[in-house]
């Protein structure tokens, strides 16, 4: 995973660097601390799990590209880069900046804890304030913890009208459904993309 100085502007993608001719798009990860943004990254990108808490010291970031099938069936590669942002998302105009150009947020919430359930919009209005258009999904993430868990599924299924987003049900411990929402939040923008009638980004 690549670290990044705070002290650099966050406005764009800075990661050009490998010659892809495929599309090109950064997604946010959003949420309270420990909800599992690093470990919903890391299952995606390197396909581990650490039980163990790391706080996530400035803002990180992990590439991946997914082949995806456009409206005629034709299939684009997509390069999505994934960005955690770690502790400082308390600080408001670094948030900003860290969202600013995004093409869509995956937002997640700990069924676990209510409490990172409640912060959901929060995080929601402080993204579509800076992206009014970019699609959104929901991980209700740590899914396996089926006797600790506080939050069913409605209030979920809530959140995701509420938000007009997609909503999944996840796990970074045992992968449930994580490449499902990278995959489909990638497909998902590639076809906003082309319907706006945008080419390959550069
Ligand atoms: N059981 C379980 N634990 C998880 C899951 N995702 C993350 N964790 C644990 O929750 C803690 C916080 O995860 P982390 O990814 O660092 O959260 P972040 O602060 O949102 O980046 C760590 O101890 C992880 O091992 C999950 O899906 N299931
Ligand atoms: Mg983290």
């Amino acid at each position: 995973m690549a670290q990044r100085d705070d002290s650099l502007e966050l406005t764009h993608d800075t990661d050009s660097s490998d010659g892809s001719d495929g599309f090109k798009f950064r997604v946010v990860l959003l949420g309270e601390a420990t909800v599992g943004k690093t470990s919903l990254l890391r299952r995606y990108t390197e396909n581990v799990f650490d039980e163990e808490y790391k706080q996530t010291l400035g803002t990180t970031f992990a590439t991946k590209e997914v082949q995806v099938k456009d409206e005629e069936g034709e299939v684009r590669s997509v390069k999505i880069s994934i960005w955690d942002m770690g502790g400082q998302s308390t600080y408001r105009e670094l948030r900003r900046q860290y969202m600013k150009g995004s093409s869509s947020a995956i937002i997640v919430y700990d069924v676990t804890k209510p409490e990172s359930f409640m912060g959901m919009n929060n995080w929601f209005e402080s993204f579509r304030e800076v992206c009014p258009e970019a699609p959104i999904f929901i991980c209700a993430n740590k899914v396996d913890l089926v006797d600790k868990r506080m939050v069913p599924q409605e209030p979920g299924l809530m959140l995701r009208d509420w938000f007009q987003s997609e909503y999944y049900e996840t796990s970074a411990k045992d992968g449930t459904r994580v490449n499902d929402v990278f995959e489909r939040c990638a497909e998902v923008v590639l076809l906003k993309a082309v319907s706006e009638g945008k080419g390959p980004l550069i």
